[in-house]
């Protein structure tokens, strides 16, 4: 006969067994030698993406010169409501250093906003995520940019580009600030005030 603590070491390792195979997604019975084991699996939540979004006209510098402050925003497409929001700053080469946990959300449809901190929004409407979602790309394969030049406010601006942002700048010329440095040639001058000039009026996406 086997003892009592060897009989629940072989019936939790066929639980393990099963539930490996299972992939997640079923509800399973095991059967031990003297009792039904039931452990219920939920239907599966999303797990960590990586996440990639490049600012604009950022100077060209060995090692990348893409990062920056970025809040990403996830919504219900049916009523809008936000169900998650997350910061963090990106790589050089524009993408999330570690993945962004994103577990309280279910497989479904979101529509997803992503802003840099000098940057307007972007947004990507109804994306539908899946348990083998792994990267949302903002940049669709480096060919789309984020608009500089939303400069005002304490951290994220107001995701407008107006005379309130250019006049910060203007107060900026020939010194530094990260912020108002939109192309990261670590000074401030003329070449970042016509960036932001070029995108007067413009506003992110809602
Ligand atoms: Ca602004
Ligand atoms: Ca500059």
């Amino acid at each position: 006969m086997f003892s009592l603590k060897k009989r629940l070491i072989a019936a939790f390792i066929s639980v393990i067994t099963l539930v490996s195979f299972t992939n997640f997604t079923n509800t399973v019975y095991a059967s031990s030698l003297t009792t039904i084991v039931e452990i219920v699996i939920s239907d599966g939540f999303l797990g960590t993406i990586s996440i990639k979004a490049l600012p604009e006209k950022r100077v060209s510098v060995l090692g990348g010169n893409l990062g920056t402050l970025m809040r990403v925003r996830f919504t219900d497409p049916d009523t809008d409501d936000q169900l998650l929001e997350t910061s963090y700053t990106s790589s050089s080469f524009g993408l999330t250093t570690s993945n962004v946990d994103i577990s309280t959300l279910t497989p479904n449809e979101y529509h997803i906003f992503a802003k840099g901190r000098s940057h307007l929004t972007r947004k990507m409407s109804n994306v539908n995520l899946t348990t083998d979602t792994t990267n949302i790309d903002f940049s669709y394969g480096d060919t789309e940019y984020l608009y500089a030049g939303d400069v005002n406010g304490t951290i994220f601006g107001d995701d407008i580009v107006n005379a309130i942002d250019l006049s910060i700048l203007i107060n900026d010329l020939d010194s530094f600030d990260l912020r108002t440095d939109l192309n990261r040639d670590n000074t401030v001058n003329a070449l970042d005030l016509s960036i932001l000039i070029t995108n007067l009026d413009k506003e992110g996406d809602a």
